[in-house]
């Protein structure tokens, strides 16, 4: 699908009068709010732009072979900027408060999440797409501007992750399309897959090990994980190191949603995957979260919550779409 000439036309009107754009992703990044942020980060130095890269969260390790990767930051040192532009943040916030407190003359939002609100003066938004990263193919194509190997494999990253290899049902015809021009660049797609789904450390495994031998079943065939922070501190391991942890229980034909609640200092961070019609972005929407049908997530400071009510309060709501 192309995107409406509408907004080329003020992409291009947002870019040419800016020299410095702020770009940014959500918390707990992920290979394509990443490699979407990093293939506009190229387009933008290819015009000559000056561009600062944030993350709010440390990269997880296995993102750090991604080109360009290098330069973002984690800290917020000026106030002001012509442009920002959001990858996959439903609201500003969602790349963190400190964000919300500098200044834009133009915000830009490009996501293909259903939960994405239209905050800003250009949202390119596409809620079937798979990637963020293919609204991102469809627009360089668009702007007729060629892409090279390093975007070619940022671009590749983030489809063939947020696909879970050409694998959830959003994959399309299309997808294929875009991987098989990506593909011509040549790069090393087959090390790039090991790295990302062959590839754990250490506290992964453990805190693997710890979440499913706690696992519990709930009637409705719901799986909770829970990994506390005293399971962190054991294995010296944080948040980085619980990827794909919740998809597990999933794998259990019976099972229709797996929720895994971890604890940090401040706050308990929720992840959900489901199956089917089960629509879990609902249910991360009812704590201010957010997501897709079948993968979605929120945070809740500990100061508002305990374990046992938090617990009890997912389960309920949960219990609204089975
Ligand atoms: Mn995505």
């Amino acid at each position: 699908m192309k995107l409406p000439a509408k907004e080329i036309n003020k992409f291009n009107k947002i870019v040419n009068r800016s020299k410095t754009f702020f770009l940014t992703i959500h918390l707990n990044p992920d290979a394509d709010a990443v490699g979407s942020m990093l293939s506009i980060y190229s387009y933008l130095k290819k015009l000559k732009k000056r561009v600062y890269l944030y993350s709010h969260d440390k990269l997880p390790q296995n993102l750090s072979v991604l080109p360009y990767s290098e330069k973002i930051k984690n800290k917020i040192t000026e106030r002001k900027y012509d442009t920002a532009i959001f990858f996959e943040c439903s609201t500003p916030d969602r790349a963190g408060s400190e964000v919300t407190k500098i200044e834009f003359k133009n915000k830009i939002s490009i996501d293909h999440h259903r939960t994405a609100k239209r905050y800003a003066d250009l949202n390119i938004l596409d809620f079937k797409s798979p990637s963020t990263s293919e609204i991102i193919f469809r627009l360089f194509k668009q702007l007729n501007f060629k892409i090279d190997k390093n975007i070619a494999m940022l671009l590749y990253s983030g489809i063939v992750t947020d696909t879970g290899r050409f694998h959830y049902p959003q994959t399309n015809d299309k997808t294929h399309l875009i991987v098989s021009e990506l593909l011509k660049h040549k790069f090393n797609f087959s090390k790039l897959n090991d790295n990302f789904f062959l590839k754990a450390t250490y506290q992964n495994i453990k805190l693997l090990g710890r979440a499913l031998e706690n696992m519990e079943i709930f009637p409705g065939k719901v799986a909770l994980m829970v990994l506390s922070q005293a399971d962190f501190k054991e294995f010296k391991a944080g948040f980085e190191h619980t990827e794909s942890i919740v998809n597990y229980p999933m794998m259990i034909e019976d099972i229709k949603v797996s929720i895994l609640l971890k604890e940090d200092d401040e706050k308990y961070s929720v992840t959900f995957r489901s199956k089917g019609k089960i629509d879990v972005s609902k249910v991360a929407s009812a704590f201010g979260g957010g997501g897709h049908k079948n993968a979605s997530g929120f945070k809740i400071s500990k100061q508002k919550t305990d374990i046992k009510e938090l617990k009890k309060r997912i389960l309920d709501e949960i219990e609204k779409y089975l």
